[in-house]
């Protein structure tokens, strides 16, 4: 299969009206655990726990660890149970980068590479995984967990709105080891999210930690949703709560 998007072509600064910083390195909410990386003033239209006040991705030897801090408490808020798949809602903390898709076991090209936090409570993606401990792999979705995505635009999802890039019916892409089933670009290699006060951190290995160095990211929140007929596009962001850089740019470089 063929993909032709690439990162360097997001133009996606009409998903949010937010507020344009542009700044790297600046302190937005006073913790000192918070340094570097990408600051956003707070704001009152979004809910406080998706309310981006800093975003930072660093690697930290064979490891990159993703960072993001809000104004309200992180991970408070969930999507309500609706009882069916289809139509049921995310809600996700993402790190779009400009990594290939190829350093984490995609396509080559295939999308923007992006690193999610999601709660779903009507679908469990981790097969691999127990996260509630109940000795049921298939229902733990609404709990916290982590997934690497590749994300296109498309207008079926919204005048430039992102999806998950759908895998066609019949085509065998390259796909990570942990990839859940779903006919969708998705890992879910259950690195736990760790949720503390105002902020969200998942540490991540990978195997080529040097081209992570060389990327940049940008920090969203967003709500996604189940296509209401489990058609592609299978899952489309339809609710950008806030953009860390105001026009997902990209702009912050990974720190070491
Ligand atoms: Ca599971
Ligand atoms: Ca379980």
């Amino acid at each position: 299969m063929s993909f032709s998007s690439s990162s360097s072509s997001l133009t996606l600064g009409l998903l949010v009206a937010g507020a344009w910083l542009g700044a790297t390195g600046a302190q937005a909410h006073g913790d000192t655990a918070h340094t570097g990386g990408l600051a956003s003033a707070p704001s009152a239209q979004v809910a406080a726990p998706f309310d981006i006040v800093h975003t930072r991705v660093r690697v930290d030897g064979r490891h990159a660890v993703f960072h993001m801090a809000v104004s309200g408490r992180a991970g408070s808020s969930k999507p309500a149970r609706s009882g069916q798949l289809a139509g049921s809602q995310v809600f996700s903390y993402v790190w779009p980068t400009t990594l290939d898709p190829a350093e984490v076991g995609f396509e080559p090209k295939s999308g923007v590479l992006a690193f999610a936090v999601t709660a779903h409570p009507d679908f469990d993606d981790t097969p691999l995984f127990d996260e509630n401990g109940d000795g049921d792999p298939a229902n733990d979705g609404e709990l916290w967990h982590s997934h690497w995505v590749v994300l296109q635009p498309d207008a079926a999802c919204g005048k430039d709105m992102l999806k998950v890039v759908d895998i066609p019916e019949g085509s065998t892409p390259l796909l990570p080891a942990t990839w859940p089933g779903l006919p969708l670009l998705i890992d879910s290699p259950g690195y736990s999210p760790l949720f503390r006060g105002a902020s969200v951190e998942v540490r991540v290995p990978l195997a080529n930690a040097a081209a992570l160095a060389q990327a940049r990211h940008d920090g969203v929140t967003a709500a996604l949703r189940v296509n209401a007929s489990v058609h592609s596009p299978l899952l489309c962001v339809v609710d950008v709560f806030k953009v860390a850089s105001g026009n997902l740019s990209l702009p912050a470089r990974v720190e070491r």
